[in-house]
């Protein structure tokens, strides 16, 4: 028999194959510094609403940090638990890690579904978070993490302090390199850690981890061959920043839940190892948006066809090595 909540996974799957396959996100307008810009860059206008727990969400949390925008663009975290009716604010009474992982300070709704049917009550896709919010227009200005994080890098410059105008993850003369490495690692390594533990036949899910461990073989030639700690030699980028919340979570979730389990991290990739130690230990922004509490909880939890007890692992312990 089939639960609710499989159903809700199988929404994705494609029936002929068994292949988890991400639909598209549908609020794709920009935040634009040109003349006349719907939606202007402006201090206190705009609202992220993410998960801790999500990948892509975390995507926006780094940026956000990374680009000075924390007196900018203010956030608020869903809970770790996405149930049937999708993700939920905290009640005032719910005191959990994290900053900012509140009810919701601006439309005071419950949940991530009431949030999306206020911007637009014919909405019919997925629920899903980062969401970012125009207060002024009471709408949903993008749902899509990898727009988002690039309207930030680049939309608000003539906002943020000094130091954080330097601060480009997509410079130009690396722009071809950072979209051509986001596109197989976003197939292969973000979205394939998805695609292996949510496969339904034994091909999808051998094709799936098969190309995660291809391109994790790749990640780590790469991270050998740099100048530099990152993808890209001595400068970090968005190609990074985009890398990050799937390696974090790996060894953690990933490795058991999604049967990705071919090797570890911190066992079998060293360059991708030091990479991470690097990011979490040495760079604040990185440390400070991750919440191991928010990410196993979520998956082991909330993603019950895969795990039916909901039993949260203890290790591996740490969650993360010492440098
Ligand atoms: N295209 C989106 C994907 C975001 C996404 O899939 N978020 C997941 C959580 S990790 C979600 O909110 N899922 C809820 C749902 O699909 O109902 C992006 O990158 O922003």
């Amino acid at each position: 028999m089939s639960s609710a909540k499989e159903e809700s996974v199988n929404a994705v799957i494609d029936p002929a194959t068994g292949e988890f396959k991400r639909p598209a996100a549908q609020f794709r307008n920009f935040i634009s510094s040109k003349s006349n810009a719907e939606f202007p860059p402006e201090k206190g206008r705009y609202h992220l609403y993410v998960s801790y727990a999500c990948p892509w969400a975390h995507r926006t949390l780094i940026v956000r940090k990374l680009k000075g925008l924390e007196d900018i663009i203010s956030f608020t975290s869903v809970h770790w638990y996405m149930d049937l009716g999708g993700w939920r604010f905290v009640t005032p009474d719910e005191h959990l890690p994290g900053d900012n992982v509140a009810p919701d300070p601006i439309n005071h709704v419950n949940n991530v579904r009431e949030l999306y049917l206020l911007a637009d009550p014919t909405y019919n896709g997925r629920f899903s978070v980062p969401v970012l919010w125009d207060r002024k227009l009471k709408t949903i200005v993008s749902n899509e993490s990898s727009e988002i994080i690039r309207m930030l890098n680049t939309e608000f410059d003539g906002l943020v302090g000094e130091e954080f105008r330097g601060v480009n993850l997509v410079p130009e003369e690396l722009r071809e390199k950072i979209d051509e490495l986001n596109t197989w690692i976003y197939d292969d390594i973000n979205n394939g850690v998805y695609k292996s533990g949510i496969a339904k036949t034994q091909e999808a899910y051998e094709q799936a981890v098969t190309a995660v461990f291809t391109s994790l073989d790749r990640v780590e030639n790469i991270l050998q061959a740099s100048s530099g700690p990152y993808l890209l030699g001595s400068q970090l980028t968005e190609a990074d920043v985009r890398l990050y919340p799937t390696i974090v979570r790996f060894d953690v979730v990933y490795v058991t839940l999604f049967k990705t389990n071919l090797k570890t991290i911190r066992d079998g990739y060293p360059n991708i190892h030091r990479w991470l130690q690097h990011l979490y230990w040495d760079i604040p922004d990185f440390k400070e948006t991750t919440s191991f509490e928010h990410i196993k909880k979520h998956y082991f939890k909330s993603l019950l066809p895969l795990n039916p007890n909901g039993i949260v692992p203890l290790g591996p312990l740490p969650d993360i090595r010492e440098k």
